[in-house]
Formats: C-alpha cells, structure tokens, sequence
C-alpha cells in the first residue's frame, strides 16, 4: 500500500489529479446516499426557484440548516474515516484543515452547459490566479452515489499556466465559450465507489447527465489563507467531536480559527 500510496503522490504531484475505482463499497456509498438524498431532497424544496432556474450544486452539506445531530456525525465520520484521511494525508502531509462540502447535480435546464474554469478565478484576477497555482493548495475529493459521467481536466494545469486556447475558453475571450471543449480536455468517467481527487486550482468542468449526485469535500493545506472561507456551523461542536473517530481535519481548522 505504502508503494501505491507513493504512486498516488506522484500522479496528484505531476498532473493533478489520480482516481482510485472501487474505493468504498456498496454498504459505505448506500449508507452516505441515504443522508446525503436527505439533504438533497430538503435543499430541493428550499430552493425552489433557484433549483429549477439555474442550480447545478449545493454546499454546507455537514451543517445544521438540514441535518440533524446523528446524520452530521456520520459525514463528519465519513469525511475523516480512514479510507478518507489516509488520501488526504498522502497528498497534503502538513496539518490539512477541512474546507467545506458541495454537492453536484444536474441543472434542470437541459439547456445549461456544463463549463471550464479553476475555482481560483472567483476570487482572483488573472495575476493573482497565476500566483494562486504556484502558492496554494485546494484538493477536492469528489465522491460520486451514482454512475456519472465524471469529470474533465486538464492535466497539468495545477502547476502551469493556460494556454492561448485554455484561456479563451475558459474567460470567454475572443469569440470562444466557457462550455466549448478542449482539446487538452481529459473525461474521466466515475462510477459510484470510486475516489476521483483533483486539484481546485486547474482547469476542470464537471460532465452533466446520468443521475449524477456526488459530494465533493474540500480540504485545504493549513499554511493556505482560507479560514474565512469556512463557515463554523459545518463543523462539529463538542458533543459531536466526541463521537469522531479521527477528528484531525476539524481540529485543524478549528485551532486556525482560535488563532484567527
Ligand atoms: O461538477 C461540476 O459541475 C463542477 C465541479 C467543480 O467545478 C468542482 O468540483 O470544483
């Protein structure tokens, strides 16, 4: 394991990303789906309008707004479970701290595209993205509850810059859409047990269709400046931390936000 857990470093390290098939098994994805189509379905109704208009994702998926107490602490026990931390801690060895969680969907509109982009462009103009993919470290661990189309990426481009025809597409410039395809574009089918990890920062879209549903935790190196991204309601209180078997990537957030 300790030489397949090497051979996963040097894939995130060199271009971004790996996918381990089969990961979890059918009782550990059935278990999630039921609290996950929980909050799903509520989040549904709440918003309505948004859903039916323009929605393709969800967040605060481990906070108080949906879930009760028992169904929190199972994803906070999922999201720091072994299986979990041993990758996380294989691909961010210094003290990672949890982010958040997202769920992805399928727009209701057949008519939205799915789209290019590294998250660092909502916070960043072009000059502070480029320092974005030198200095910090975002992973996503997405877990897909249904056979999905996946994911495309971008090999590569968590450590380079884009190219003239990454650019254009992805900010829209020079005639070109966010949704046209890329000819350095990777698709990366998932199926539901399997792990995809994959860097924030390159260039990825997410493929709509099938019945996807999957739930993306997001986890950051503690030495990155994104403790204000992290909302407290998602994060255990003491009663729940208690019942955590490995509560590492709450701790780590929550001493960085003593600090502040
Ligand atoms: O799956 C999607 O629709 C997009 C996924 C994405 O952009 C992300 O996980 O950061």
């Amino acid at each position: 394991m300790a030489d397949d857990l090497s051979q996963l470093q040097r894939d995130y390290e060199q271009q971004g990303y790996f996918v381990i098939r089969d990961y979890f098994d059918a009782d550990e994805i059935s278990s999630l789906r039921a609290v996950v189509l929980k909050f799903h379905q509520l989040w549904q109704q709440d918003n309505a309008k948004f859903y039916q208009e323009e929605a393709f994702n969800s967040s605060l998926i481990t906070g108080s707004q949906y879930l009760a107490s028992p169904d929190r602490v199972k994803l906070f026990n999922f999201i720091s479970s072994k299986k979990v931390m041993k990758i996380v801690d294989t691909v961010i060895a210094n003290n990672p701290a949890f982010m958040n969680t997202q769920l992805f969907f399928n727009p209701v509109n057949p008519k939205q595209k799915d789209f290019w982009h590294r998250d660092c462009q909502y916070d960043h103009d072009v000059e502070g993205q480029k320092l974005a993919i030198q200095e910090t470290q975002v992973l996503h661990l997405r877990v897909p509850l249904f056979d999905e189309l996946g994911m495309e990426l971008v090999p590569g481009t968590h450590k380079r810059w884009d190219n003239e025809e990454e650019f254009n597409v992805r900010e829209e410039e020079k005639g070109r859409l966010s949704s046209d395809d890329l000819s350095t574009g990777k698709k990366i089918n998932l199926a539901a047990g399997d792990l995809l990890v994959f860097s924030a920062d390159m260039i990825h879209r997410g493929l709509y269709g099938m019945d996807r549903l999957a739930l993306d935790i997001l986890v950051f190196d503690s030495a990155g400046d994104f403790v204000d991204y992290v909302d407290d309601d998602c994060l255990p209180d003491k009663v729940m931390l208690a019942e955590i078997i490995d509560p590492r990537l709450f701790l780590n957030i929550m001493k960085l936000k003593a600090v502040g």
